[in-house]
């Protein structure tokens, strides 16, 4: 693929149905790194957009819906919290969000692949100029490795990863769970993209149920994201100690942010937690 007067569709299931489709106007960049194939694209309708193997990360569009829902629900969880981590995410932008939170003190971006921080630098500034923030440390490693030296360090660790294939299958196991729990100080709470419930539903519970294996409890929710196949979309997250993050978050935050963002509010956190009965079924 990857003419310039191509179309682009996102496979889905082996070619059995497609994903988001759209015109490329241009092909901006192409690259292999050891880990995958990336590519950066141009539509006029959706701006520019990153593939990775071929796969939808983000238009310009609506990055927002994902990395607001994936960033701020659990943020607005954790009372003040000012050492955050963020792992894959090599765009920047759940660290973008992560810093329009006050009490930020340090912003850590653990990605594996290099490249895809390049590519974001120079295609994407809307959303990778925070990686320049003084607040924030770009660690180019295996967050399997990172995350699992460390103990009661980040109040925040919201998990930005690919489809559970490839390089990032290992971020989807009870194991990598249990050292995310053990990273996260006593008020901590983790997010996880956890894949499409209309479409994944097999994906989806055993991400819900590895991170259950690994705190005990989670707190799956939804929100749409035009952009990613069948436009509904799930993270879960979980607390180092359990509460409920539909009632237990700032509100004071929550407006706060609502200011400086396209799609969360204090409703938006209440509501997500509402699942519909196909997904209550199958959890
Ligand atoms: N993370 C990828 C979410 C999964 C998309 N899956 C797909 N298109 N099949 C996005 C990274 C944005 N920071």
């Amino acid at each position: 693929m990857m003419k310039s007067d191509s179309w682009f569709i996102e496979v889905f299931d082996g070619g059995k149905v497609g994903g988001l489709s759209f015109q490329v106007d241009e092909v901006l960049f192409q690259g292999r790194s050891p880990y995958q194939h990336i590519e950066v694209v141009q539509n006029s309708f959706l701006g520019k957009v990153m593939l990775l193997d071929g796969l939808v990360m983000l238009t310009e569009k609506d990055e927002f819906y994902y990395h607001d829902m994936l960033v701020h629900v659990p943020m607005a969880c954790v009372e003040d919290p000012e050492n955050v981590l963020v792992v894959g995410g090599g765009d920047g932008g759940s660290v973008r969000e992560m810093l329009k939170h006050p009490s930020v003190r340090r912003v850590v971006l653990c990605e594996i692949d290099g490249m895809v921080i390049e590519a974001a630098r120079r295609f994407f500034p809307s959303v990778s100029s925070c990686l320049d923030d003084s607040r924030v440390e770009v660690v180019v490693a295996d967050g399997i490795e990172y995350v699992s030296g460390l103990r009661n360090e980040f109040d925040c660790i919201c998990i930005d990863s690919t489809d559970p294939v490839g390089p990032a299958a290992g971020l989807f196991s009870t194991e990598f769970y249990t050292h995310v729990r053990d990273a996260l100080t006593e008020k901590g709470a983790m997010s996880a993209q956890s894949e499409s419930p209309a479409w994944s539903m097999e994906e989806v519970t055993s991400i819900v149920r590895n991170m259950k294996n690994a705190f005990g409890s989670v707190h799956p929710y939804i929100f749409p994201i035009p952009c990613y196949p069948s436009g509904l979309w799930s993270c879960a997250m979980c607390f180092r100690r359990d509460r409920n993050p539909a009632r237990d978050f700032d509100r004071q935050r929550a407006a706060l942010l609502a200011k400086a963002c396209k799609y969360y509010n204090a409703d938006i956190h209440t509501s997500c937690f509402a699942l519909p009965n196909f997904f209550r079924q199958a959890l």
